[in-house]
């Protein structure tokens, strides 16, 4: 394997330096792309009509670190794990911090739940009443002190407020509800820290969401200050929308705080990232590349959010990082001197060609090398790599069924 990847990568390299692509810059960024995996990515979760629990699942905290940290061992690119308040609530999170880092894994981004308890049915942020809305920052500040006590940078906010009838809210009183706490929000970061204010069409409301598009949350964010980001979850766009436009725009805004990837055929599905429409998924990337080249790229927060229900959840997760990988292996060899040639000479046809052959690359062999270089595990495959490690055996054996907290567990 290694001697015919050796070869295929070094035509690869030969290929692309033919064209001007510089690879040792292209390796160099793809060593250093970080994406973020969810917490509840690793837990037993599902759907409105079950849960399927999975041997090995993990039954706390410090088990779904250890599976993120595999993960990680594989593909070189997921060095932090989001949490989820209270799915991941601990006693004490420095002594959380320590265990992580013994993995070679750190504690990223700090949600929030806004969404499950009782009190937040008629809205959180949103609610008409007083004392909720309270109740719903409190709960967000407490989980900026849990940022702080792990050295987190990121305060990922998700509301499902909303309502699912005409006539039974005030759209406009409710928008300023939520101005009013995100700004006191805004106000409990320190200038290191960034609020990522998510938006989302529908469910679990269905006639109106609060923050229901880009739009709405680039307006949310420009008003409460330069702390707050638009997060743009690749699940949360009605059938048709241009994902990689509405990226484009909000890089060029200086408003894009944060990706939560994954793939959908319909609605929110929460499938894995890359599965359905990987050319979607290379065109953000080839938007991102670009506002990289331009230096307006740099402070964004790239993340999974998935539901893992019938996959096992770490060859999901790997899965989903090596199609980020791949994705961003793409976009790093658009040859950006043609495509531009073309865009200002009309040249329609030579513009897609050049970007399609982009597409059309097979990068693996790049992928190989820069894992091979940072001494991964079996660099050519990094699922056959986490199979041969009979780690998901071990964790069935020990674990067995009836794991712990995430989506709908
Ligand atoms: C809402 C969402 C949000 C999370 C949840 C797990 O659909 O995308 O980001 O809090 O999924
Ligand atoms: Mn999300």
């Amino acid at each position: 394997m290694s001697h015919n990847m050796d070869n295929a990568y070094q035509q690869l390299k030969t290929m692309l330096t033919d064209q001007g692509i510089d690879v040792n810059d292209v390796e160099a960024r793809l060593k250093a792309q970080q994406i973020e995996t969810p917490s509840w990515g690793y837990a037993d979760s599902g759907t409105r009509f079950g849960v399927f629990r999975q041997p090995g699942a993990p039954r706390s905290v410090r088990e779904k670190f250890e599976d993120a940290a595999q993960a990680h061992k594989f593909t070189g690119n997921a060095p932090s794990v989001a949490v989820h308040i209270p799915w991941d609530t601990v006693e004490d999170w420095t002594e959380l911090n320590k265990f992580a880092a013994t993995l070679g894994v750190r504690v990223g981004a700090v949600n929030p739940n806004l969404f499950q308890d009782f009190d937040y049915r008629f809205g959180s942020f949103g609610s008409e009443c007083k004392d909720v809305r309270a109740r719903a920052v409190a709960h967000v500040k407490d989980c900026v002190d849990i940022m702080n006590a792990v050295g987190s940078k990121s305060l990922s906010l998700w509301f499902a407020d909303g309502t699912s009838y005409p006539g039974q809210g005030d759209f406009r009183r409710r928008k300023r509800h939520f101005q009013e706490c995100l700004d006191q929000v805004h106000a409990m970061l320190n200038d290191s820290q960034t609020m990522l204010v998510e938006y989302k069409p529908f469910e679990p409301a269905f006639y109106h969401t609060d923050i229901a598009d880009w739009g709405m949350s680039a307006a949310f964010c420009t008003a409460a200050g330069k702390r707050a980001k638009v997060l743009v979850d690749l699940g949360h766009h009605l059938p048709g929308a241009n994902i990689e436009h509405i990226v484009a725009f909000l890089l060029d805004s200086g408003l894009l705080g944060g990706f939560h990837f994954n793939n959908r055929k319909y609605a929110d599905d929460d499938l894995t990232t890359g599965s359905i429409n990987p050319y979607e998924l290379f065109l953000i990337y080839s938007e991102l590349v670009a506002g990289e080249n331009d230096g307006i790229a740099s402070n964004v927060a790239y993340m999974i959010d998935e539901s893992h229900t019938v996959k096992n959840k770490i060859e999901e997760m790997i899965q989903s990082l090596v199609a980020l990988q791949v994705s961003y292996a793409k976009a790093l060899i658009v040859n950006r001197g043609r495509l531009q040639t073309a865009q200002l000479a009309g040249d329609i046809v030579g513009a897609e060609e050049t970007v399609k052959s982009a597409f059309a690359t097979d990068v693996r062999p790049l992928l190989w090398k820069i894992r091979t270089d940072l001494g991964l595990p079996n660099p050519a495959d990094p699922i056959e790599g986490f199979r041969k490690s009979g780690y998901a055996e071990a964790a069935a054996k020990d674990r067995g069924v009836g794991g712990g907290s995430g989506l709908g567990a």
